[in-house]
Protein backbone atom coordinates (compact mmCIF):
# COMPACT_ATOMS: atom_id res chain seq x y z
CA UNK A 1 0.00 0.00 0.00
CA UNK A 2 1.24 3.49 -0.66
CA UNK A 3 1.85 5.77 2.19
CA UNK A 4 -1.11 7.75 3.41
CA UNK A 5 0.90 10.79 3.87
CA UNK A 6 1.89 11.10 -0.07
CA UNK A 7 -1.16 9.66 -1.21
CA UNK A 8 -2.69 13.27 0.73
CA UNK A 9 0.51 15.20 -0.67
CA UNK A 10 -0.08 14.54 -3.89
CA UNK A 11 -3.36 15.81 -4.27
CA UNK A 12 -2.43 19.09 -3.19
CA UNK A 13 -0.34 20.42 -6.67
CA UNK A 14 -3.65 18.87 -8.47
CA UNK A 15 -6.45 21.20 -6.65
CA UNK A 16 -3.79 23.90 -7.12
CA UNK A 17 -3.32 23.28 -10.88
CA UNK A 18 -7.42 23.29 -10.96
CA UNK A 19 -8.13 26.76 -9.43
CA UNK A 20 -5.19 28.46 -11.47
CA UNK A 21 -6.01 27.02 -15.02
CA UNK A 22 -10.20 27.97 -13.65
CA UNK A 23 -9.08 31.54 -12.91
CA UNK A 24 -6.87 31.54 -16.25
CA UNK A 25 -9.93 30.27 -18.07
CA UNK A 26 -12.41 33.40 -16.91
CA UNK A 27 -9.14 35.93 -17.73
CA UNK A 28 -8.42 37.01 -14.38
CA UNK A 29 -5.23 39.01 -15.02
CA UNK A 30 -1.92 36.87 -14.71
CA UNK A 31 -0.65 39.66 -11.52
CA UNK A 32 -4.16 38.63 -9.30
CA UNK A 33 -3.27 35.06 -10.14
CA UNK A 34 0.30 35.28 -9.10
CA UNK A 35 -1.14 37.01 -5.66
CA UNK A 36 -3.50 34.25 -5.33
CA UNK A 37 -1.11 31.51 -5.75
CA UNK A 38 0.84 33.11 -3.29
CA UNK A 39 -2.06 33.17 -0.33
CA UNK A 40 -2.65 29.13 -0.73
CA UNK A 41 0.65 28.44 -0.59
CA UNK A 42 1.32 30.08 2.28
CA UNK A 43 -1.65 29.64 3.99
CA UNK A 44 -3.06 26.31 3.38
CA UNK A 45 0.34 24.52 3.10
CA UNK A 46 2.89 24.00 5.98
CA UNK A 47 0.76 22.57 9.29
CA UNK A 48 0.35 19.85 10.52
CA UNK A 49 -2.00 18.39 8.57
CA UNK A 50 -4.08 16.44 11.37
CA UNK A 51 -7.37 17.64 9.85
CA UNK A 52 -6.66 16.72 6.32
CA UNK A 53 -5.02 12.97 7.26
CA UNK A 54 -8.25 12.44 8.57
CA UNK A 55 -10.44 11.66 6.18
CA UNK A 56 -8.55 8.77 4.14
CA UNK A 57 -8.25 7.48 7.45
CA UNK A 58 -11.39 7.33 8.83
CA UNK A 59 -12.60 6.03 5.10
CA UNK A 60 -10.15 2.94 5.61
CA UNK A 61 -11.53 2.51 8.77
CA UNK A 62 -14.92 2.61 8.43
CA UNK A 63 -14.80 0.04 5.60
CA UNK A 64 -13.04 -2.60 7.23
CA UNK A 65 -10.32 -3.18 5.27
CA UNK A 66 -11.63 -3.03 2.22
CA UNK A 67 -9.28 -2.11 -0.51
CA UNK A 68 -10.26 1.74 -1.51
CA UNK A 69 -10.04 2.07 -4.87
CA UNK A 70 -7.98 5.25 -6.51
CA UNK A 71 -10.50 7.07 -6.62
CA UNK A 72 -12.11 6.62 -3.01
CA UNK A 73 -8.51 7.63 -2.00
CA UNK A 74 -8.41 10.61 -4.20
CA UNK A 75 -11.81 11.97 -3.24
CA UNK A 76 -11.37 11.26 0.28
CA UNK A 77 -7.97 12.93 0.45
CA UNK A 78 -9.67 16.19 -1.65
CA UNK A 79 -11.98 16.46 1.14
CA UNK A 80 -8.99 16.26 3.93
CA UNK A 81 -7.73 19.44 1.56
CA UNK A 82 -11.01 21.21 2.15
CA UNK A 83 -10.88 21.09 5.96
CA UNK A 84 -6.89 22.37 5.25
CA UNK A 85 -8.51 25.30 3.02
CA UNK A 86 -11.41 26.15 5.30
CA UNK A 87 -8.54 26.01 7.99
CA UNK A 88 -6.20 28.18 6.20
CA UNK A 89 -9.37 30.48 6.26
CA UNK A 90 -10.00 30.77 9.55
CA UNK A 91 -7.00 30.77 10.09
CA UNK A 92 -5.93 34.12 8.28
CA UNK A 93 -8.77 35.63 9.82
CA UNK A 94 -8.09 34.68 13.55
CA UNK A 95 -4.60 36.24 13.18
CA UNK A 96 -6.19 39.65 12.16
CA UNK A 97 -8.39 39.39 14.95
CA UNK A 98 -5.90 38.44 17.77
CA UNK A 99 -3.16 40.72 16.22
CA UNK A 100 -0.69 37.56 16.06
CA UNK A 101 2.56 37.65 15.32
CA UNK A 102 3.42 34.43 13.51
CA UNK A 103 2.08 31.07 12.28
CA UNK A 104 3.61 28.15 11.31
CA UNK A 105 6.81 29.79 12.21
CA UNK A 106 6.32 32.61 9.11
CA UNK A 107 4.87 35.97 10.10
CA UNK A 108 1.54 35.73 9.68
CA UNK A 109 -0.58 36.43 6.03
CA UNK A 110 -1.71 39.86 7.00
CA UNK A 111 1.77 40.72 8.07
CA UNK A 112 3.49 39.67 5.13
CA UNK A 113 5.18 43.11 3.11
CA UNK A 114 2.43 44.01 0.78
CA UNK A 115 -0.63 42.10 2.11
CA UNK A 116 -2.09 43.69 4.63
CA UNK A 117 -5.84 44.05 4.76
CA UNK A 118 -6.03 42.17 1.46
CA UNK A 119 -6.00 39.42 3.33
CA UNK A 120 -9.16 39.67 4.64
CA UNK A 121 -10.60 39.21 0.62
CA UNK A 122 -7.84 36.11 0.65
CA UNK A 123 -9.56 33.97 3.37
CA UNK A 124 -12.57 34.75 1.51
CA UNK A 125 -11.27 32.91 -1.72
CA UNK A 126 -9.48 30.14 0.33
CA UNK A 127 -12.96 29.69 1.31
CA UNK A 128 -14.99 30.18 -1.55
CA UNK A 129 -12.12 27.20 -3.58
CA UNK A 130 -13.82 25.17 -0.67
CA UNK A 131 -17.20 24.75 -2.93
CA UNK A 132 -15.31 24.88 -6.48
CA UNK A 133 -13.72 21.77 -5.58
CA UNK A 134 -16.85 20.11 -4.33
CA UNK A 135 -18.69 20.83 -7.35
CA UNK A 136 -16.18 19.78 -9.56
CA UNK A 137 -15.19 15.85 -7.88
CA UNK A 138 -18.75 15.62 -6.13
CA UNK A 139 -21.47 16.57 -8.13
CA UNK A 140 -22.53 13.97 -9.47
CA UNK A 141 -22.31 11.78 -6.10
CA UNK A 142 -25.77 11.25 -4.36
CA UNK A 143 -24.08 12.58 -1.06
CA UNK A 144 -23.12 15.76 -2.76
CA UNK A 145 -25.64 18.18 -0.93
CA UNK A 146 -24.73 16.25 2.41
CA UNK A 147 -20.79 17.54 1.68
CA UNK A 148 -21.88 21.11 0.99
CA UNK A 149 -24.04 21.20 3.85
CA UNK A 150 -21.93 19.78 6.25
CA UNK A 151 -19.35 22.50 5.63
CA UNK A 152 -21.51 25.61 5.94
CA UNK A 153 -22.78 24.26 9.17
CA UNK A 154 -19.52 23.49 10.43
CA UNK A 155 -18.15 27.31 9.16
CA UNK A 156 -20.97 28.29 11.12
CA UNK A 157 -20.99 26.90 14.06
CA UNK A 158 -16.91 27.93 13.78
CA UNK A 159 -17.83 31.25 13.62
CA UNK A 160 -20.46 31.58 16.31
CA UNK A 161 -17.21 30.18 18.33
CA UNK A 162 -15.21 32.69 17.36
CA UNK A 163 -17.99 35.80 18.34
CA UNK A 164 -17.94 33.98 21.53
CA UNK A 165 -14.50 34.12 21.60
CA UNK A 166 -14.18 37.75 21.17
CA UNK A 167 -16.67 39.38 22.73
CA UNK A 168 -16.08 37.34 25.89
CA UNK A 169 -12.34 39.53 25.32
CA UNK A 170 -13.10 42.69 25.02
CA UNK A 171 -9.74 44.75 24.88
CA UNK A 172 -10.99 47.73 26.24
CA UNK A 173 -13.26 45.96 29.00
CA UNK A 174 -11.44 43.62 31.50
CA UNK A 175 -13.26 41.76 33.71
CA UNK A 176 -12.12 38.12 34.61
CA UNK A 177 -15.79 37.91 36.49
CA UNK A 178 -17.45 37.29 32.89
CA UNK A 179 -14.87 33.73 32.34
CA UNK A 180 -15.77 30.54 33.77
CA UNK A 181 -15.08 27.03 32.77
CA UNK A 182 -18.66 26.07 31.47
CA UNK A 183 -18.07 29.16 28.97
CA UNK A 184 -15.24 27.91 28.05
CA UNK A 185 -16.36 24.68 27.39
CA UNK A 186 -18.72 26.61 25.29
CA UNK A 187 -17.00 28.41 23.04
CA UNK A 188 -13.98 25.49 22.41
CA UNK A 189 -16.40 22.85 21.03
CA UNK A 190 -17.74 26.00 18.58
CA UNK A 191 -14.72 27.81 17.43
CA UNK A 192 -12.46 23.86 17.43
CA UNK A 193 -13.82 20.72 18.41
CA UNK A 194 -17.10 21.08 14.90
CA UNK A 195 -14.34 22.27 12.46
CA UNK A 196 -11.11 20.36 13.79
CA UNK A 197 -12.71 16.34 15.06
CA UNK A 198 -16.48 16.15 14.24
CA UNK A 199 -16.13 17.36 10.28
CA UNK A 200 -12.88 15.35 9.13
CA UNK A 201 -15.08 11.91 10.46
CA UNK A 202 -18.71 13.01 9.18
CA UNK A 203 -16.96 13.59 5.65
CA UNK A 204 -15.69 9.95 5.71
CA UNK A 205 -19.24 8.92 6.79
CA UNK A 206 -20.53 10.33 4.14
CA UNK A 207 -18.33 8.76 1.75
CA UNK A 208 -18.73 5.46 3.08
CA UNK A 209 -22.85 6.03 2.37
CA UNK A 210 -23.63 6.26 6.46
CA UNK A 211 -27.20 7.77 6.67
CA UNK A 212 -28.05 6.97 9.97
CA UNK A 213 -28.53 9.82 12.00
CA UNK A 214 -27.62 8.09 15.36
CA UNK A 215 -24.34 7.60 13.95
CA UNK A 216 -23.52 10.86 13.67
CA UNK A 217 -25.17 11.72 16.67
CA UNK A 218 -22.65 9.14 18.67
CA UNK A 219 -19.23 10.59 16.59
CA UNK A 220 -20.29 13.56 17.72
CA UNK A 221 -20.58 13.10 21.31
CA UNK A 222 -17.05 11.63 21.38
CA UNK A 223 -15.44 14.22 18.82
CA UNK A 224 -16.94 17.41 20.38
CA UNK A 225 -15.15 16.59 24.14
CA UNK A 226 -11.88 15.29 22.15
CA UNK A 227 -11.88 18.88 20.28
CA UNK A 228 -12.59 20.11 23.53
CA UNK A 229 -9.20 18.52 24.83
CA UNK A 230 -7.49 19.55 22.29
CA UNK A 231 -8.26 23.30 22.25
CA UNK A 232 -7.34 23.22 25.79
CA UNK A 233 -3.75 21.84 25.10
CA UNK A 234 -3.88 24.86 22.42
CA UNK A 235 -4.59 27.02 25.48
CA UNK A 236 -1.63 25.79 27.24
CA UNK A 237 1.00 25.67 24.73
CA UNK A 238 -0.46 29.32 23.79
CA UNK A 239 1.72 30.02 27.29
CA UNK A 240 3.97 27.33 27.89
CA UNK A 241 4.64 25.83 24.63
CA UNK A 242 8.03 26.43 22.79
CA UNK A 243 7.38 29.73 19.66
CA UNK A 244 9.98 27.05 17.75
CA UNK A 245 8.28 24.21 18.03
CA UNK A 246 4.30 25.54 17.96
CA UNK A 247 5.61 27.86 15.52
CA UNK A 248 3.18 30.78 16.55
CA UNK A 249 3.44 33.36 19.74
CA UNK A 250 0.75 32.77 21.91
CA UNK A 251 -0.97 36.44 22.64
CA UNK A 252 -4.10 34.49 25.16
CA UNK A 253 -2.63 36.71 28.34
CA UNK A 254 -2.35 40.00 25.90
CA UNK A 255 -5.96 39.02 24.29
CA UNK A 256 -7.33 39.15 27.56
CA UNK A 257 -8.87 35.56 26.65
CA UNK A 258 -10.81 33.24 28.24
CA UNK A 259 -8.50 30.51 28.16
CA UNK A 260 -8.47 27.50 30.69
CA UNK A 261 -5.35 28.60 32.29
CA UNK A 262 -7.11 31.80 33.44
CA UNK A 263 -10.06 29.98 34.55
CA UNK A 264 -7.97 27.49 36.16
CA UNK A 265 -5.70 30.19 38.13
CA UNK A 266 -8.96 32.26 38.94
CA UNK A 267 -10.69 28.75 40.39
CA UNK A 268 -7.42 28.38 42.97
CA UNK A 269 -6.16 32.18 43.48
CA UNK A 270 -6.06 33.66 46.72
CA UNK A 271 -7.80 37.55 46.90
CA UNK A 272 -4.34 39.02 46.55
CA UNK A 273 -3.51 36.47 43.74
CA UNK A 274 -6.82 37.54 41.61
CA UNK A 275 -5.89 41.19 42.62
CA UNK A 276 -2.34 40.98 40.65
CA UNK A 277 -4.14 39.05 37.85
CA UNK A 278 -7.17 41.97 37.77
CA UNK A 279 -4.47 44.60 37.24
CA UNK A 280 -2.35 42.74 34.48
CA UNK A 281 -4.60 40.70 31.99
CA UNK A 282 -5.15 41.71 28.82
CA UNK A 283 -2.30 44.36 28.66
CA UNK A 284 -0.33 44.29 25.77
CA UNK A 285 3.05 45.23 28.14
CA UNK A 286 5.17 42.54 28.56
CA UNK A 287 5.56 43.26 32.63
CA UNK A 288 1.65 42.57 33.05
CA UNK A 289 2.18 38.78 31.33
CA UNK A 290 5.39 38.45 32.97
CA UNK A 291 3.22 39.10 35.67
CA UNK A 292 0.24 37.20 35.12
CA UNK A 293 2.54 34.22 34.44
CA UNK A 294 3.97 34.68 37.93
CA UNK A 295 0.60 33.86 39.36
CA UNK A 296 0.32 30.83 36.93
CA UNK A 297 3.19 29.30 38.65
CA UNK A 298 2.51 30.21 42.41
CA UNK A 299 -0.63 28.44 41.91
CA UNK A 300 1.11 25.58 39.97
CA UNK A 301 -1.07 25.80 36.67
CA UNK A 302 0.99 23.63 34.52
CA UNK A 303 0.80 20.71 37.37
CA UNK A 304 -2.85 21.51 36.84
CA UNK A 305 -3.07 21.20 33.14
CA UNK A 306 -0.70 17.67 33.64
CA UNK A 307 -3.23 16.42 35.73
CA UNK A 308 -6.40 17.24 33.16
CA UNK A 309 -4.58 15.60 30.64
CA UNK A 310 -4.57 12.11 32.56
CA UNK A 311 -7.85 12.78 33.32
CA UNK A 312 -9.03 13.60 30.24
CA UNK A 313 -7.11 10.20 28.61
CA UNK A 314 -8.89 8.01 30.82
CA UNK A 315 -12.39 9.61 30.89
CA UNK A 316 -12.04 9.94 26.89
CA UNK A 317 -11.18 6.31 26.45
CA UNK A 318 -14.36 5.59 28.72
CA UNK A 319 -16.30 7.31 26.55
CA UNK A 320 -14.91 5.41 23.16
CA UNK A 321 -15.13 2.00 24.70
CA UNK A 322 -19.09 2.62 24.97
CA UNK A 323 -19.18 3.12 21.32
CA UNK A 324 -21.42 0.89 19.51
CA UNK A 325 -23.11 1.84 16.65
CA UNK A 326 -22.74 -0.97 13.75
CA UNK A 327 -21.62 1.14 11.49
CA UNK A 328 -19.23 2.86 13.31
CA UNK A 329 -15.62 1.49 15.11
CA UNK A 330 -13.55 2.51 18.30
CA UNK A 331 -10.63 2.61 16.06
CA UNK A 332 -11.61 5.82 14.16
CA UNK A 333 -11.54 7.98 17.76
CA UNK A 334 -8.37 5.76 18.89
CA UNK A 335 -6.37 6.78 16.02
CA UNK A 336 -7.30 10.37 16.55
CA UNK A 337 -6.41 10.16 20.54
CA UNK A 338 -3.15 8.43 19.92
CA UNK A 339 -2.49 11.37 17.33
CA UNK A 340 -3.27 13.97 20.00
CA UNK A 341 -2.36 12.84 23.40
CA UNK A 342 0.38 14.70 25.06
CA UNK A 343 1.03 16.72 22.14
CA UNK A 344 3.53 19.40 22.24
CA UNK A 345 2.62 21.40 18.90
C1 LIG B 1 -8.74 28.55 17.48
O1 LIG B 1 -8.56 29.67 18.30
C2 LIG B 1 -9.94 28.78 16.65
C3 LIG B 1 -9.89 29.11 15.34
C4 LIG B 1 -8.61 29.20 14.64
C5 LIG B 1 -11.18 29.36 14.60
C6 LIG B 1 -11.22 30.74 14.03
C7 LIG B 1 -12.55 30.97 13.44
C8 LIG B 1 -12.92 31.95 12.60
C9 LIG B 1 -14.31 31.99 12.10
C10 LIG B 1 -11.97 32.99 12.12
P1 LIG B 1 -7.13 30.27 18.68
O2 LIG B 1 -7.14 31.73 18.38
O3 LIG B 1 -6.76 29.83 20.04
O4 LIG B 1 -6.13 29.56 17.64
P2 LIG B 1 -4.56 29.88 17.55
O5 LIG B 1 -3.99 29.64 18.92
O6 LIG B 1 -4.05 28.87 16.56
O7 LIG B 1 -4.44 31.29 17.10
MG1 LIG C 1 -8.62 33.16 18.16
MG1 LIG D 1 -5.61 32.91 17.45
MG1 LIG E 1 -4.76 29.48 20.79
Amino acid sequence: MANPVQEFNDVFPVLADELIAHLRSINIPENAIEWFNRSMRHNVLGGKMNRGLTVAETLRILKRGEELSKEEIFKANLLGWCIEWLQAFFLVSDDIMDNSKTRRGQPCWYRVGGVGMVAINDAFILESAIYFFLKKHFKKDAYYVELIELFHETTYQTELGQLLDLITAPEDDIDLTRFSIEKHAFIVRYKTAYYSFYLPVALAMHMAGVKDEAAFKQAEDILLPLGEYFQVQDDYLDCYGKPEVIGKIGTDIEDNKCSWLINQALDKATPEQVKVLHENYGRRDEANVVAVKEVYNQIGVEGLFKAYEEESYTRLNALIAKIDHPLLSQDVFTSFMKRIYKRTK
